[in-house]
């Protein structure tokens, strides 16, 4: 008779929902991966994408990569024979020994992200790397470090949000630059729509009228870029009508005063003007979020901008002038990280392994240093895509295409990137191993759970790593330390207790019984231990003191904005080549405001190029009400090679570095758009 049970287990994709997974099984095999209707974000189904391609292309044997595979055709022409893991082991280690002997171990490059942000498939391996003396490619760069860096210099911590459930005694909540509706869609129907429906006023600020904005109680749809003046804005009309915290201002705030003159500049008529955005809405929005107790939540949207560093600074002044910090209901939510709850990320990485580490470069210079033979002579990309999501994409599969670079991927699937490397490594999914996952939204811990074996002879990222570490003759202990042992270690720094076995059985434990005050105590791991809206760290990287109220300027010689953010059918780039989500997406298209369309005489469906300096993407128009004037948006995530005329949007994006941390500016990318015909 069949034997059919049903596993609890995590999602680990780079999402703030962190759902809850039920896999029923019959036999030990998957039949059915399922959204679990107990657990408190998810309650019911999985989002439309995961629950397609979690019972699509993650387990479709044709899809996956089951055996290693070394390379016979051309760099990036795809052509692969397959190999036994010692021969693929061996053929690398070689290449990393060598390099190693001749004190070149820096030139070898590592890139990782978002494949999975379980913590041991996203971290253990960087013990490897850190013991080989690799080069980092620092993955924040490529989506939020200028975001944290601003955070950590305001208020010496970027990973401490607010405790979601303290939003039952927020009047207001305002959702800055993020789009819950397709990154966050269980939070976005969930904890949003309640807290709405309990009658806290949602206001959304976005270029974008995305489906959280139109149903937010207001919407200001602000320019792209214009963030820090529409901030002082906010400001100008809290000091104007007496709503803002003096006292708290005088207690825990370094450098309020300094900015007297920005913010009496900066009156709601100006910002108007400057962003786009009714005066009479900014009056509205400011004195609701004044009022509080008001939650903020910072997109990552909002700073991948030329100066999004800036407008984070000034979004954290809009924090300190309302006193929204220390009290329930009340604070910031960039993200949530691992320390709050106890992990020591140490634990994972193992930093002391690295005795002589390179610094880390920016997914802004990848391209650059790729092509580049003193500086790269080998590259290995785990749980990232780079192909698909980095700047200056054709510059990048150039310098990919190199012969003496010696490129190791790591994936699950035949991606963009994989195309191109010399050896190609399989590795096993999340419901093919355990894990944690700590959702960076809500204050849990998470067990993922093994439901299932990998295709082939896949393995899991880190068996992958000590097996490598095996092959290279390394002896640390840190680097065969077994999975279980690790997540036995890391759930112990955890307030849960219990055994990973416990927590399999729940899937998601709620480990702080009672909602944390974020900042409790107002004590901020700054160096004057205040909010330093004046930041003496910032005037020493030679950044200015104070936040400005900085607006970009809007694009010149008839070039239009192009904004590429998160799309509802993708997780960046993953689930791309799913024939399902394949015939949902359709062809790749171009939203376009009507007065654009009627200016350009373009018409729904027509074929148009993007196109400047940088590359060229075909597409299809979508005339849309949701963008503004001027503003285009294209959804990130396409394959490239799945694509016409062989690009995404990241075909178009410069590379440009942002104002702190050398960050991503994708959505400052500005191209002119053609017709079809006129750009043969
Ligand atoms: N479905 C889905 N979910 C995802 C992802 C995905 O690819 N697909 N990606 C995941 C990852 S890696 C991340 S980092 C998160 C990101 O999720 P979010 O934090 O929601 O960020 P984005 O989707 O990048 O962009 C959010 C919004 O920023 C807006 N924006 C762009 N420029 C500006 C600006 O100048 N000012 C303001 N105020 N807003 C601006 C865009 O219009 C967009 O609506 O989502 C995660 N969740
Ligand atoms: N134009 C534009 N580009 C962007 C962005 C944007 O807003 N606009 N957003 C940026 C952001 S926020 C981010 S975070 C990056 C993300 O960029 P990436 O890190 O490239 O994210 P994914 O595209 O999901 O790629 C992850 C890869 O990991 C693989 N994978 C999944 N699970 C595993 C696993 O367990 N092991 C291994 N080894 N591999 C696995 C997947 O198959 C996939 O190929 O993209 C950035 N690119
Ligand atoms: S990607 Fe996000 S919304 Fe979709 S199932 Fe995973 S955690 Fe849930
Ligand atoms: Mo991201």
């Amino acid at each position: 008779m069949a034997d059919a049970d049903f596993i609890k287990t995590t999602c680990p994709r780079d999402c703030y929902d962190a759902c809850g997974i039920v896999v029923g099984r019959r036999d030990g095999m998957i039949r059915k991966v399922l959204g679990d209707p107990d657990h408190a974000v998810t309650r019911g189904a999985l989002c439309g994408k995961c629950a397609i391609a979690y019972n699509g292309s993650w387990r479709a044997p044709d899809f996956r990569l089951a055996t290693p595979l070394k390379r016979v055709g051309a760099k990036g022409e795809g052509t692969f024979e397959p190999i036994g893991w010692d021969e693929a082991l061996a053929l690398i280690a070689e290449r990393f020994g060598a390099l190693s002997a001749e004190g070149e171990a820096r030139t070898i490059l590592h890139t990782h992200y978002t494949g999975t942000v379980g913590l041991v498939g996203g971290w253990y391996p960087i013990r490897f790397f850190n013991r080989l003396g690799a080069t980092e490619v620092d993955p924040d760069t490529v989506c939020n470090k200028a975001g944290h860096v601003a955070l950590e210099m305001t208020f010496g911590n970027s990973l401490e949000g607010f405790d979601p459930r303290t939003a039952r005694d927020a009047r207001t909540i305002l959702v800055w630059g993020a789009n819950p509706s397709f990154s966050a869609p269980h939070q976005n129907k969930g904890w949003l729509a309640d807290a709405q429906a309990a009658g806290t006023r949602i206001i959304a600020v976005d270029p974008v009228a995305h489906d959280t904005a139109r149903a937010a109680d207001l919407h200001l749809q602000l320019r792209p870029g214009s963030d820090a003046a529409l901030a002082f804005a906010f400001i100008h009309v809290l000091r104007r009508d007496g709503l803002d915290d003096r006292d708290f201002l005088g207690s825990h705030v370094l450098g309020a005063e300094d900015l007297a003159p920005t913010i009496a500049a900066m009156s709601p008529e100006r910002a108007a003007t400057l962003c786009g955005v009714p005066a009479e809405l900014i009056e509205e929005a400011a004195r609701a979020y004044g009022a509080g107790p008001s939650l903020l939540w910072l997109g990552q949207g909002v700073q991948r901008q030329p100066y999004g560093g800036n407008a984070f600074r000034a979004l954290a002044a809009l924090v300190a002038f309302s006193g929204n910090l220390g009290k329930s209901g009340a604070g910031f939510l960039y993200m949530n990280g691992p320390g709050g709850r106890g992990i020591d990320m140490a634990t994972l990485t193992c930093p002391a392994l690295a005795t002589n580490a390179p610094p880390a470069i920016s997914h802004m210079d990848l391209a650059a240093t790729l092509e580049d033979p003193q500086r790269a002579r080998a590259f290995v990309n785990w749980n990232n895509n780079p192909a698909a999501s980095s700047p200056e994409q054709a510059r990048l599969r150039r310098a990919l295409k190199r012969e003496d670079l010696f490129h190791v991927a790591v994936d699950l699937f035949h991606t963009d990137t994989t195309a191109y490397a010399d050896i190609v490594l399989p590795a096993a999914s999340f419901l093919e191993c355990d894990d944690l996952v700590l959702s960076y939204f809500d204050l849990t811990v998470s067990a993922q759970v093994k439901a299932g074996d990998p295709p082939g002879t896949a393995l899991p990222n880190s068996e992958i790593f000590r097996r490598l570490a095996a092959a290279m003759g390394f002896a640390e202990p840190e680097l065969f330390e077994t999975d279980a042992d690790l997540i036995a270690r890391l759930l112990a720094q955890t307030p849960f207790e219990g055994t990973f076995a416990d927590l399999a059985a729940v899937g998601t434990a709620t480990v702080f019984p009672e909602p944390k005050v974020q900042f409790e105590g107002l004590a901020f791991g700054t160096p004057s231990g205040r909010i330093e809206l004046a930041s003496g760290q910032a005037a020493a990287l030679g950044l200015p003191r104070l936040p400005m109220a900085h607006v970009d300027a809007p694009p010149a010689d008839g070039r239009m904005r192009i904004l590429s953010p998160a799309s509802q059918w993708q997780m960046n780039s993953s689930y791309g080549n799913d024939p399902v989500i394949r015939r949902r997406l359709g062809p790749p298209t171009v939203a376009l405001h009507p007065d654009d369309a009627a200016r350009e005489g373009l018409a729904e469906g027509d074929q148009v190029v993007l196109a400047n300096g940088e590359g060229r993407v075909p597409v299809t128009v979508a005339i849309s009400d949701r963008t503004l004037p001027g503003v285009v948006l294209m959804h990130k995530g396409r394959w490239p090679s799945l694509s016409p005329g062989d690009a995404n949007v990241n075909a178009l994006v410069p590379g440009h570095k942002s104002d702190i941390a050398e960050s991503t500016t994708v959505h400052g990318t500005e191209a002119r758009l053609i017709r079809a015909e006129a750009a043969q």
